[in-house]
């Protein structure tokens, strides 16, 4: 039996963006077979509610493994939503997420549970990461790249862990792993998986950065100037709950 894996869509006013990339990813993780998904819509209004219902529906009666969407009723932040849907889970062996707006492609999301499964039992995180390697074609807007690259070493310098890209939207982590992490993680915005990062350093998790092609979709939320300023402010938080548990 191979290994089951269960992977949350976090989404906010998606509808527009969702639905050729979800389609696409319920077919190939069918084909996978072990896999599950669930979208969890973060607090959109009810006309965009409506909308991703009509998208979900007709997908849910082809694919049973689209599990049935969660609409929270208040904006949590996407790493509220990744692990509102996680705790949901109980049996997978694998969690994880993917972006909803399709910039990495379901192939990709294959290759990476792929991965995971070559694993005799789940020990290392594996971190989709834009690194251009191996050649991976990665198109990004050059500001996004930028950011980015400054926020990759905010991230090694403040939290002594090297990695290149801690932002890319598709990780798996072992659930055990997670399980046990679980109850110190505090930041829910764009910088969560940043503390997840640092919580499964902590606790001599291993990872590992796997480049994947990444072709950005337009339309993206992240405000570059805003939300770098609290992604910045959250590593800061991070580095000092770091150290206050390390005292
Ligand atoms: N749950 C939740 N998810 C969000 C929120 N904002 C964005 N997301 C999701 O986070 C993922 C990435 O957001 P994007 O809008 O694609 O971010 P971007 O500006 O394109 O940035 P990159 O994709 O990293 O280049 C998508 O799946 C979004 O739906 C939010 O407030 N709550
Ligand atoms: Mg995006």
């Amino acid at each position: 039996m191979p290994a089951s894996v269960h992977l949350v869509i976090p989404c906010f006013q998606e509808s527009g963006r969702i639905g050729p990339f979800l389609a696409e990813l319920c077919e190939v993780t069918r084909e996978l077979g072990d896999v599950t998904i669930r979208i969890v819509e973060d607090g959109s209004d009810d006309p965009e509610t409506d909308r991703m219902r009509a998208i979900i529906a007709p997908l849910r009666e082809k694919h049973p493994h689209l599990l049935e969407p969660l609409f929270m009723p208040d904006n949590l932040g996407k790493g509220g939503a990744v692990y509102t849907g996680w705790n949901m889970e109980k049996d997978a062996d694998w969690l994880g997420f993917v972006d909803a707006d399709g910039s990495c492609s379901a192939t990709e999301v294959t290759h990476l549970v792929g991965r995971a499964r070559e694993q005799l039992t789940p020990h290392t995180a594996l971190f989709a990461s834009r690194l251009s390697q191996f050649g991976k074609q990665v198109h990004r807007q050059w500001k996004r790249r930028f950011i980015g690259h400054v926020f990759g070493s905010l991230v090694s310098t403040l939290l002594h862990i090297r990695i290149h890209d801690s932002q890319c939207g598709l990780k798996l982590v072992p659930r055990s792993a997670y399980e046990r992490i679980a109850p110190a993680l505090r930041i829910h915005g764009f910088a969560f998986d940043v503390e997840l990062l640092a919580a499964l350093h902590d606790a001599g998790v291993p990872f590992l950065e796997i480049p994947i092609a990444w072709f950005e979709t337009p339309g993206g939320h992240v405000h570059l100037i805003r939300d770098s300023w609290r992604m910045a402010r959250d590593v800061w938080r991070i580095k000092m709950n770091q150290q206050r548990r390390h005292a």
